[in-house]
């Protein structure tokens, strides 16, 4: 069986575990935090999420995770059959990572120790998120999924990055980011419905607290020193 390392904060962790949830695969899940020597031991850069495969593999990185269990586990695809199309899939999941969730992510220091983000800091997000709405506009179809006809793991993948983008980016740029993508707002929010979506939402809220009391405990040691 697989084993899901990791913390139901973390929209990393959650987008596994919606694939595993979406597949039906039986899975235990295991709570380590960033840092811990547990999981410096099973996660190369000591980063969550990381599985532990039925063979006894450790993988880390989230894309990672969701090809090897598409491959190992092709029952409820998640890819389409044909090649061009699943390069495109994986094209709207490498833009949102690079263009949406990476410039979100660089805000979470400052909203968690308190500090003013700079203006500075704050164009340069911008800049890379326009580029990231400019791109996913081109590139998703909704229609009703990411891409297309079928769910695929796109749409698993974008929905997750979203819950950063919406939560750090658009609330220190004061901006509507996802508004900006003709279609989103209601792919995502149809997203957040299924059943799966709202599962792994109510053990996210179980996690928040003890999650948020381990930032603020790191950033008084940080303060300390
Ligand atoms: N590229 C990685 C990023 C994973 C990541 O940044 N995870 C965060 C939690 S959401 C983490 O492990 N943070 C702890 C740390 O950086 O020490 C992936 O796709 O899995």
């Amino acid at each position: 069986m697989i084993t899901l390392h990791g913390f139901a904060a973390s929209n990393y962790y959650n987008l596994v575990k919606h694939v595993l949830l979406y597949k039906q695969l039986p899975f235990q899940e295991n709570l380590l935090y960033g840092g811990s020597d547990e999981l410096l031991a099973i996660s190369p850069a000591g980063k969550v999420p990381a599985i532990t495969t039925a063979d006894g593999l450790y993988l880390s990185e989230s894309s990672v995770i969701c090809d090897f269990i598409e491959e190992t586990y092709p029952a409820t695809p998640l890819y389409p059959e044909n090649a061009g199309e699943r390069a495109v899939v994986r094209q709207i999941m490498k833009i949102a990572e690079l263009y949406f969730e990476l410039p979100s992510r660089r805000f979470i220091p400052y909203v968690f120790s308190g500090a003013e983000i700079p203006e500075l800091v704050k164009g340069e997000v911008r800049q890379v998120l326009n580029r990231g709405v400019t791109a996913l506009s081109r590139l998703c179809q909704f229609s009703p999924w990411i891409a297309g006809e079928q769910l695929t793991m796109a749409d698993i993948y974008v929905y997750y990055v979203n819950t950063i983008v919406s939560t750090f980016g658009s609330s220190q740029l004061e901006w509507d980011i996802l508004a900006e993508v003709p279609g989103m707002k209601e792919w995502n929010d149809a997203m957040s419905q299924s059943v799966i979506s709202q599962n792994v939402e109510a053990d996210r809220l179980i996690n928040k607290t003890e999650f948020m009391q381990k930032v603020q405990a790191q950033v008084k040691a940080a303060k300390a020193k």
